[in-house]
């Protein structure tokens, strides 16, 4: 029932692990909403009738004579304080900690690259190790400026514009940018993150339900913005693993 104000206002479908925690979160906050706009407008409706002209010919300059709505007000910055303090800016901290980020073999690693006007996904390749990049080595042969001498670098591939994830493994993915800002917006994964050059912001989620969905630019990057559209498709781990053995390296064997 709850999640179901979601569904009502058009809120995307959720096909990640935490998404469904965060859409829960959103249909608490709009069900708040509805009884705060509820309440108002009723609030309002009685000042209206109570106040109006004929019944209050004079203007009282007084006001309020009781401390009542000072103490109220008082009261509502003490509970948004605990809020933020006490819950928000912990959870976030756990969220945001390198500690808390998912590990191991079972974890895909990769790099999401944005440019003016596409996105280009640098997979690890099968050693599971992103290599190393530098800004000088980007061409269009080199899309991500893979630096050819690191030895993690032999195995990593591209997927432009399509971004394939297997369900139930964490994804790890570092967001970064060659030009302006981007923002990388899956919102079937609840997962947002700016594209800054120069920056390698991690992002991660866990894909629970397969499907095809699309990727937005989430800042508006220029005039191609609107057209910068990629693909988030979530395969099973079988599938995935054949996909990803499938791709040829980036840089030609040498
Ligand atoms: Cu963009």
């Amino acid at each position: 029932m709850i999640e179901s104000i979601n569904d009502w206002i058009g809120m995307h479908e959720i096909a990640s692990r935490h998404g469904n925690v965060g859409n829960h979160m959103l249909g608490l906050i709009h069900w708040f909403m509805l009884v705060l706009f509820v309440g108002w407008s009723a609030f309002l409706a009685v000042i209206l009738v109570k106040f109006r002209r004929s019944k209050n010919p004079k203007a009282s300059y007084k006001g309020m004579t009781s401390h009542f709505s000072t103490h109220i007000e008082i009261g509502v910055v003490i509970v948004e304080v605990v809020l933020l303090l006490g819950f928000a800016f912990p959870l976030w901290a756990k969220w945001a900690d390198a500690k808390e980020r998912p590990e191991g073999d079972n974890v895909v690693n990769l790099r999401a690259v944005g440019e003016q006007y596409r996105w280009t996904f640098h997979y690890a390749g099968s050693d599971n190790l992103v290599g190393m990049t530098a800004h000088d080595r980007l061409s269009g042969a080199n899309p991500v400026g893979l630096v050819t001498e690191d030895p993690n670098s032999a195995d990593d591939f591209v997927s432009v514009n399509e971004l394939v994830v297997p369900v139930g493994r964490p994804v790890v993915i570092q967001v970064t940018s060659k030009d302006v800002i981007h923002g990388l917006a899956i919102i079937p994964m609840f997962a947002q993150q700016d594209a800054i050059p120069g920056s390698e912001i991690p992002m991660w989620f866990i894909p629970e339900k397969e499907g095809e969905w699309n990727i937005v630019c989430a800042q508006l990057c220029g005039a191609g913005h609107a057209q910068m559209v990629a693909y988030v498709k979530a395969v099973s781990s079988d599938e995935f693993d054949d996909w990803y053995g499938s791709q040829n390296p980036l840089l030609p064997k040498s």
